[in-house]
C-alpha cells in the first residue's frame, strides 16, 4: 500500500517536473525531434551545429545549406546570409559557415514565430562586432548582476566545462551576439595569469564553433601587478614589451582572440593618466601589442573622476583633444547618453563629434537603474531612440546608428543582464532585453515592435489575444519606467550606491557631490533641473548645430529632456498650458497608473500562459506597482519641500509619508 501512494505521489510529482516552466529556455522553445532532411555541402563544426539545429526542430520542407566561396570579401568574415524557399526546399546560402548557422537560427525564428518563407531573404549584420560585456568578477560575483552569480565557474575551469556554456553559445548565436568580454571592466589583473588564460582558453574552445569571440577587460595596472615591474607607465620600454609577450602568450593559446576592454582612469581605476600620460598613449601601447594578431582595444569613454565640472561634459573634454591620435585598431567605447546609464538621457555628444577616431555605443542590458530585473522594463524603444538620433555631424540624417555603423570597425556592446539563474536573467521579460540588444545590434533599424513580437511569440504564444496586449505592454514598459523614475530630464535620483529605489534626499558625509542625486536635479526655491545652456555648465555647446540651440532654449527644447538642460521654475508654463510643477506630478501619477494598467493587462493572461512564468510576471509587477507608488511619493513630497506647490486634486493622493521614505535603507550591496 504504501508503496502505491509513493509511486502514485511520484506520478503526479512528474508533469510538473517534465514541464517546469522555469524559463531555462529562453526564446528557443523549439519541438524536438522533428527529423527534417537537412543537407549541407560542406562540414565543420559550426555547420554541424545549423545542420543538427534544423533536423531536430525544424518541421517543414528539406533544407539545403550552400557555403559558397569567394562572395563579398570585403569584410573580415561575412556574415550574412541568404534564404531561399522554391516550394519544395529551402536554401540557406553563406560565404561562412557562421552565416549559415545565423540562417539556420533564423528559419527556426520564422518557424516559432509562425511567419511563412515566401519570398528570398538576405540579410546582413550591421554592426560587424556584436558583444555582450560580462561585469563579472573572479569571485563569482556580478557587479550590477540581478540574475545570481556568475556563470563563470573560475574554480572548476578549464578541467570541469558547465553544460551552461554552450547553452549561452547557442543562446547568443541564435540572436547573432559574436563577442564576449568575459570579466568585469572594474578589472582584476589576475585574469592575465596563465591559469587564468589556460580557462580563458577552455571557455573560447567552446564559443568558436557558434562563432562567438573571446575578449578580456584587462587593468591597466597589470604590469606592475603580476608582471613584477616598477611601474605600468605606458611609454617605458619594459612595460611595453611586457604587454606584447602577454598579447603573445593569449594568442598562443587563443588564436581568434578579440581583444583587450579598458577602464583606465575612471572611478578609481589605473590608468595612463596616473604617468602623466594620455587615454591615447595608453590605449595604443595595448593596440600594438594586438595588431599584428588581429585585436582590438575598446578603450572606455565612461571617465568619471572628480572634477569641478559639470559631470556630463566630463568625457568630451578628455577625449575630444586627442580625436585622430588613436591607433588604427582602439574603438572609443560610449555608454549611449553622457551620465551614466539613467532610465533616459539625451545621446552622448561624442558620437558625432569624434570624427577621427572609431567609436562604438555602449548598452546597459542589465537593470541598473531600471529596476534591477524586478520591474519589467522592456529596454528597446530606450536603445532605439539612441541609435535613431541625429547628431548633425556634417549636417542632418547622421544617425547614432548611421555613424556607428560606417566605419572600418564597426562594434556595439552591451553589459549582460546573466547569470546562475536558472532562467538567466532573474525574470522572464529580461530575457526580451538580452534577445533585444541582439537583434538590434544586427540590425539597429529594426522596430522595437517588430522585436517584441517575435521574442513574445517564440516565448510564450503565437495567439492574437496574448500578443497584441502583451506587446503594447513591453512597448509603453521602459516611457512608464521613466515617467515614475525620473520624468522630464530628470536623471540620477536613484539610492545611494545600488541604485534601487528613490532617494533624491540623499546625502552622504564626504561623497562626492557628483555621485549624490542633489548635484543633478538642484531643486530649490525657484525651481527644478540643471543648467546646461550657456548661462550654466554651457554641455549645450558639445553638441553640433542646430541641436545646440534647440536645446538651449527653453521652448525649443524637447520636454523630455527639459530638466536634463535647464533649470525651470515650478510655475513654468509647459506645452499643455500646466505649470512644470504639476506636469511632474502627472507625469509620475502616469508612470503609477500604466504600472496599473499593465497587472490588469497581465492578469488577463492567465489562460495564455503556463502557470509558473504566469505567477512569476505577475509577481514582478507587483514588485513594479509597489515601486512606482514608492518612486512617485518619494520624488514629489520631496520636490514639494521646494515648491510650496499642491499636488494636483484629480491624481492620487500619497500613501507615504516622506519622513517615513527617507528611513528606508535597503541592505544591498554596491557590487552584488
Ligand atoms: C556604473 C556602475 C558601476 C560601473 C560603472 C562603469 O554603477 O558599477 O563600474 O558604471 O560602467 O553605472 O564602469
Amino acid at each position: 500500500m504504501k508503496q502505491i501512494v509513493y509511486i502514485m505521489f511520484f506520478l503526479w510529482l512528474l508533469p510538473a517536473a517534465l514541464f517546469a516552466e522555469d524559463g531555462s529556455r529562453l526564446w528557443l522553445r523549439y519541438d524536438d525531434n522533428c527529423n527534417a532532411q537537412v543537407t549541407a555541402n560542406r562540414k565543420s563544426q559550426t555547420i554541424d551545429i545549423a545542420v543538427n539545429e534544423l533536423k531536430n526542430h525544424w518541421k517543414g520542407v528539406p533544407v539545403s545549406l550552400q557555403r559558397i566561396v569567394g562572395i563579398k570579401e570585403n569584410k573580415i568574415i561575412d556574415e550574412g546570409f541568404t534564404i531561399n524557399n522554391n516550394g519544395g526546399k529551402i536554401t540557406i546560402s553563406a560565404s561562412s559557415d557562421i552565416g549559415l548557422l545565423y540562417g539556420a537560427y533564423h528559419v527556426l525564428r520564422l518557424q516559432q514565430a509562425n511567419i511563412q518563407i515566401d519570398k528570398t531573404i538576405s540579410e546582413q549584420p550591421k554592426y560587424d562586432r556584436r558583444i555582450l560585456n560580462h561585469w563579472d568578477n573572479l569571485d563569482g560575483a556580478v557587479e550590477r548582476g540581478f540574475a545570481g552569480r556568475s556563470l563563470w565557474q573560475w574554480d572548476e575551469l578549464p578541467a570541469k566545462l558547465s553544460p551552461r556554456y554552450v547553452e549561452y553559445a547557442r543562446a547568443n548565436a541564435s540572436i547573432g551576439i559574436n563577442g564576449t568580454v568575459l570579466n568585469n571592466v572594474n578589472a582584476s589583473p589576475d585574469i592575465l595569469k596563465t591559469n587564468y588564460l589556460q580557462k580563458v582558453k577552455a571557455l573560447a574552445d567552446l564559443f568558436r564553433p557558434y562563432g562567438i569571440t573571446v575578449y578580456l577587460s584587462v587593468n591597466f595596472s597589470s604590469p606592475k601587478m603580476i608582471g613584477g615591474l616598477p611601474t605600468s607607465d605606458p611609454l617605458d620600454k619594459d612595460v611595453v614589451n611586457w604587454w606584447k609577450s602577454k598579447v603573445d602568450e593569449i594568442y598562443a593559446l587563443i588564436p581568434d582572440f578579440g581583444g583587450f576592454l579598458v577602464k583606465a582612469n575612471s572611478e578609481g581605476q589605473p590608468g595612463p593618466m596616473d604617468f602623466g600620460r594620455t587615454h591615447a598613449d595608453g590605449a595604443n601601447v595595448l593596440a600594438a601589442a594586438l595588431k599584428p594578431h588581429g585585436g582590438i582595444v575598446m578603450w572606455r569613454a565612461f571617465v568619471y573622476n572628480p572634477t569641478g565640472n559639470d559631470r556630463a561634459k566630463q568625457a568630451y573634454d578628455e577625449f575630444m583633444p586627442l580625436d585622430g591620435k588613436f591607433a588604427d585598431n582602439v574603438i572609443i567605447q560610449i555608454k549611449n547618453g553622457p551620465i551614466d546609464f539613467q532610465p533616459r538621457e539625451p545621446f552622448s555628444p561624442l558620437f558625432g563629434r569624434l570624427r577621427n577616431t572609431l567609436v562604438m555605443p555602449e548598452l546597459q542590458i542589465t537593470q541598473e537603474y531600471t529596476g534591477q530585473q524586478r520591474n519589467p522594463v522592456y529596454l528597446a524603444p530606450m536603445w532605439k531612440e539612441f541609435f535613431d538620433s541625429d547628431t548633425y555631424s556634417g549636417g542632418k540624417g547622421a544617425l547614432v546608428s548611421k555613424i556607428t555603423t560606417n566605419q572600418r570597425i564597426n562594434a556595439i556592446a552591451g553589459v549582460a543582464n546573466i547569470g546562475l539563474d536558472s532562467n538567466w536573467c532573474g525574470s522572464d521579460f529580461a530575457q526580451a532585453n538580452w534577445y533585444a540588444f541582439g537583434r538590434l545590434a544586427w540590425n539597429p533599424n529594426s522596430s522595437s515592435g517588430q522585436i517584441a513580437d517575435e521574442w513574445l511569440k517564440q516565448t510564450f504564444t503565437d495567439t492574437e489575444h496574448f500578443i497584441i496586449p502583451v506587446k503594447q505592454m513591453m512597448l509603453d514598459s521602459w516611457e512608464a519606467c521613466v515617467n515614475y523614475m525620473t520624468p522630464l530630464g530628470l536623471v540620477h535620483l536613484m539610492a545611494w550606491e545600488h541604485h534601487y529605489g528613490p532617494e533624491p534626499w540623499c546625502e552622504i558625509p564626504n561623497a562626492r557631490a557628483d555621485w549624490l542625486p542633489k548635484y543633478y536635479h538642484k531643486a530649490d526655491s525657484a525651481g527644478l533641473g540643471f543648467d546646461r545652456t550657456i548661462a550654466g555648465s554651457n554641455f549645450v555647446a558639445q553638441y553640433h548645430s542646430p541641436l545646440n540651440e534647440q536645446f538651449s532654449d527653453v521652448k525649443t527644447c524637447p520636454e523630455k529632456f527639459l530638466l536634463f538642460f535647464h533649470h525651470v521654475s515650478w510655475g513654468y508654463a509647459m506645452k499643455d498650458g500646466r505649470t512644470m510643477w504639476d506636469e511632474l506630478c502627472y507625469n509620475y501619477d502616469a508612470g503609477v497608473q500604466q504600472v496599473r494598467a499593465f497587472q490588469k493587462i497581465w492578469d488577463r493572461m492567465e489562460s495564455y500562459v503556463d502557470a509558473q512564468r504566469f505567477s512569476a510576471v505577475q509577481a514582478e509587477l507587483q514588485i513594479q506597482m509597489h515601486d512606482a507608488i514608492w518612486w512617485k511619493d518619494a520624488c514629489l513630497l520631496y520636490f514639494q519641500t521646494f515648491s510650496k506647490r499642491p499636488i494636483p486634486y484629480d491624481i492620487e493622493r500619497p500613501v507615504y509619508q516622506l519622513n517615513d521614505l527617507k528611513k528606508i535603507k535597503l541592505d544591498r550591496k554596491n557590487h552584488s
